[in-house]
């Protein structure tokens, strides 16, 4: 949508006086490829404002504003799991702004809002589980893992994979998860024992339920949103939510500090808050509860009341102390040893 200025001169022909620079946005964007694409698109085929998006799981997103902090590159940070985005809040990365949408949304992405002091704020919300390929289960003869403590049975060995907590929020979520259901010494045995059925610790989230659906594996823990999306498809996928309880996230969204961009972000932020754009998210594969309380939650997308869920502290496990130390403790202990 690059724009040129053409200016009208005597006798009604026009010169081209130069090109005026097109509105842009930095954007990076953490929930699935089709998601962020389909919003990029509907953004700019209502907006005279150029996108240039780049899509990263949680942590790397995290990481790479970290790392431009004295040059911001980009202006507004969507989607992935709120721990990060509440960790780059309490590092100054990203900037206090209260949209005029706030009064639209439901508690839990109000008070996402208030825990960082309105640098963040909850754009939508899913339980974890996983999603097991019901074909290779039957073959293998292995009863369905209902509960976290079915996942260490040694007739699952080699079919699980999980993404690695350091790149993916979906795995911070489930490690933050096992420590507040278990307790922290607890959790990092029971992820030791789990890591003799784990095949692979992958880059993103939600790829582990993509090769259980394509039958590269029996088994991917993910939020089970991504789960049912591949249900959806039409893949021999069941989703699990874990009997014992589970955690959930509060996907975010943040304004980045110092974004050269700033109105545009804003203008982003606005209108992907809407009820109207949170509605169209399902036809990209999004199955998560929208923040906007006017939007339709999917049909399919699991009901979070029926869920026994735990009260997942947000404010504590999305601190940089808190995550760093959980972080390299699974470095050392579980993702470092022999992979
Ligand atoms: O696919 C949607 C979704 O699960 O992706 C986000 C996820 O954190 C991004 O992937 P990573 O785990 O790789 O960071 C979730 O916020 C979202 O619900």
């Amino acid at each position: 949508m690059n724009k040129t200025i053409a200016i009208l001169v005597a006798g009604g022909a026009s010169v081209v006086a130069g090109a005026a620079s097109a509105q842009n946005l930095n954007f990076i964007c953490s929930a699935d490829q089709a998601v962020c694409e389909r919003l990029v698109s509907e953004f700019e085929g209502s907006h005279d404002i150029d996108v240039n998006m780049v899509r990263l799981s949680s942590g790397e997103a995290y990481a790479k504003l970290r790392a431009e902090a004295r040059n911001p590159q980009t202006d507004l940070w969507w989607g992935g799991t709120g721990d990060p985005h509440l960790q780059a809040a309490s590092d100054d990365l990203t900037e206090e702004y209260q949209s005029p949408m706030l009064e639209e949304l439901q508690p839990w992405a109000v008070q996402q809002a208030e825990t960082s002091g309105h640098r963040t704020v909850g754009v939508y919300s899913g339980a974890l589980g996983w999603g097991y390929n019901t074909e290779i289960l039957s073959e293998k003869g292995v009863e369905p893992p209902r509960c976290w403590d079915d996942l260490l049975d040694p007739a699952l060995a080699g079919e699980i994979q999980i993404a690695d907590p350091n790149s993916s929020g979906t795995a911070y979520t489930a490690l933050a998860t096992l420590v507040q259901l278990m307790g922290e010494d607890e959790a990092f045995e029971y992820l030791k024992e789990l890591d003799a059925n784990v095949s692979q610790y992958t880059k993103s989230g939600s790829a582990p339920v993509k090769a259980a659906a394509r039958g590269e594996s029996g088994l991917g823990i993910v939020f089970m949103h991504d789960a049912v999306a591949q249900a959806e498809e039409g893949f021999p996928i069941e989703v699990v939510a874990p009997c014992e309880g589970t955690g959930y996230e509060i996907g975010s969204m943040s304004l980045i500090a110092g974004a050269q961009n700033e109105e545009e972000a804003k203008t982003f932020y606005d209108w992907v808050l809407t009820a109207e754009v949170q509605s169209i998210l399902p036809e990209a594969g999004s199955f998560q509860i929208p923040s906007n309380k006017n939007a339709e939650a999917p049909e399919a997308a699991p009901d979070l009341s029926e869920i026994k869920l735990i009260d997942y502290d947000f404010a504590e496990y999305g601190g940089t102390e808190r995550r760093s130390e959980l972080l390299s403790r699974w470095d050392s202990e579980v993702g470092g040893v022999g992979n």
